[in-house]
């Protein structure tokens, strides 16, 4: 715990914790790990100090680690990409990576023996992993497209790296916010769609003029956990992009010192909020600033669809495109991830970004490569022009690596799309989101069609299904959809999502569709 910690309340068992050993103090630890093994750990370092540095004890997986790094803004280059690809290309089958709803990678089949060479080579390219788990802030997203898309506002690279230098002291780590209250999640826009769903981030900024001058409005609070699911509100400030490093410390100081401890159901940020009433949040945040805040900025009159990104899309600079590739439940293998370095390189400058959507972004791909680059066979894999349904499916680990879950995910969820597909022609996507449990880490409030995984009783067993949500909006006046019906069994799921899809979505069954067309 850091001397500027003041915990208030009593304290949970997490907070004990923490309080005897900071998380990132295991830093040092990890050769003498490695040589112990992981069944030898102590189980407080294993299952939980070791998420400071990203590394995650997967109980379903004893044995087999997952490591969540950090991306900032969700890019990274082909040198990165091809270190990770080596990392999960030595544990063969075990071996994996996903594409997270935070625009980040997580590696998976992981030997905690490994752990010292792997972190070494991180380090060699400029990678990190450290902060990412338990109670820090996670990875920063930005807009997929900054500084190529020519409608937008605020370039948000240089900021979104700024803010995580600042946090974890240049990727080295920074026990000033190893002990906050709770996981945080920031979020910076850059354009007008709000492609990082800013609402839903315990602190974001949103591109706002004020004066002619361009800046933010600042949003915070916005959560989902199992208890409860909350849009951020606004702060009622307006920062210029020169603020943003300030803030988001300012705003930290606060809720590490006064975020409430006693309770980890009620720690998120947005509990602080309630408990002080937004005006006393806003004063302490202008006296961790040394300044006052400048009142917010009206919000702009155009209305904008948020984009999936997915195509080929012309940049702002001249002659150059970003090409989306669509990357079914974004799991990739090491051979995925070596040939997107790879076309990366060859046919871009060997950048890679990836989307909240959990898909991936190819930038300056000349017009003269193009043709070239559209026909190379990777892409049936990782479509440019996926079907309506499949194109905007999003889902969460689920019981294949997360034990919190309460109903396997990605495969059902794919299987499940493809047959709706066959049966229906969509005028146009679908956003379905798939969440294996409460803690809607896929989302599925901000989806057109959210499913959540529950346990139903059906013909006396218990049995996986979910509960459905709808409504979710996501772009300009994004709001969160709510629970529509519970306890769905999943084997009775493609009935009750196809007659939705003809009744609410325009589908048609596609027979019909053959027949009139
Ligand atoms: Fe999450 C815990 C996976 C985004 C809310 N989340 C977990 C754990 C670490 C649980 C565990 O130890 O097994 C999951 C790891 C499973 C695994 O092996 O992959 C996990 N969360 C994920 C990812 C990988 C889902 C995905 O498939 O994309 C996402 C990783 C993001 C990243 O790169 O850091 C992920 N999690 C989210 C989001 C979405 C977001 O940030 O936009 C949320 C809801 C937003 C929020 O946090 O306000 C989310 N995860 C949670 C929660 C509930 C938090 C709470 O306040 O109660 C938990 C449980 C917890 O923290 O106690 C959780
Ligand atoms: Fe695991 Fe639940 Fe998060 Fe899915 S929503 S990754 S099942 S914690």
């Amino acid at each position: 715990m850091t001397s500027a910690t003041k915990p208030v309340g009593s304290l949970n068992k997490f907070e004990k914790f923490k309080a005897e050993k900071d998380g990132l103090a295991i830093k040092s630890e990890l050769e003498q790990f490695a040589q112990l093994g992981w069944e030898a750990m102590n189980e407080t370092d294993r299952e939980h100090r070791l998420k400071w540095l990203g590394v995650f004890f997967r109980p379903v997986t004893p044995g087999k680690f997952m490591v969540r790094m950090r991306l900032p803004n969700g890019i990274l280059s082909s040198t990165q990409m091809r270190v990770l690809a080596e990392v999960v290309q030595r544990y063969g089958e075990d071996g994996s990576a996903d594409i997270t709803t935070r625009q980040n990678i997580q590696l998976r089949g992981i030997r905690i023996e490994d752990i010292p060479d792997i972190f070494t080579r991180f380090e060699q390219v400029g990678l990190t992993s450290v902060q990412s788990g338990m109670d820090n802030v996670r990875n920063i997203t930005g807009s997929p497209v900054a500084g190529i898309d020519a409608a937008e506002l605020i370039d948000t690279r240089e900021l979104v790296q700024q803010v995580q230098d600042m946090i974890t002291n240049q990727g080295k780590g920074n026990p000033e916010f190893t002990n906050l209250p709770r996981k945080f999640n920031i979020a910076i826009a850059g354009g007008r769609d709000n492609s990082v769903h800013a609402e839903i981030n315990d602190l974001a900024f949103v591109p706002a003029y004020k004066d002619g001058i361009l800046g933010f409005n600042v949003v915070v609070g916005g959560f989902f956990s199992a208890k409860r699911c909350d849009a951020a509100i606004p702060l009622q400030a307006w920062v210029t992009p020169n603020d943003v490093v300030d803030v988001c410390r300012a705003v930290l100081e606060v809720y590490r010192d006064h975020g409430l401890r006693a309770n980890r159901q009620k720690a998120r940020l947005m509990w602080l909020i309630d408990e002080w009433g937004i005006d006393k949040f806003r004063r302490e945040i202008e006296n961790a600033l040394g300044r006052t805040l400048q009142p917010e900025a009206e919000k702009d009159e155009f209305n904008w669809d948020k984009r999936d990104h997915i195509g080929v899309f012309p940049q702002k600079q001249p002659e150059l495109n970003y090409v989306g590739l669509h990357i079914p439940m974004g799991r990739l293998y090491a051979q995925d991830m070596f040939d997107l370095a790879r076309i990366a390189e060859v046919y871009g400058n060997g950048e890679i970004r990836l989307t909240v959507e959990q898909n991936v972004i190819i930038p300056n791909v000349p017009d003269s490569r193009l043709d070239a680059f559209l026909v190379e066979p990777l892409l049936e894999r990782f479509s440019i022009n996926p079907d309506p349904l499949t194109r905007a499916l999003v889902s969460c680990t689920g019981a294949q690596f997360c034990n919190f879950a309460l109903i396997e995910t990605k495969n059902r969820a794919l299987t499940l799309i493809k047959q709706l597909e066959a049966e229906l022609d969509l005028p146009r996507p679908v956003r379905v989101h798939w969440t294996g449990c409460p803690n809607s880490c896929g989302q599925p409030q901000v989806a057109d069609i959210g499913l959540m995984g529950t346990k139903v009783r059906k013909d006396g067993k218990a049995v996986e299904g979910v509960d459905l949500y709808m409504g979710g909006k996501v772009g300009k006046d994004a709001h969160l959809g709510t629970c529509v019906q519970k306890g769905i069994a999943c084997e009775d799921l493609k009935p009750v999502l196809h007659q939705l899809l003809i009744e609410q979505f325009g589908a048609r069954p596609r027979q019909e569709a053959v027949v009139s067309s």
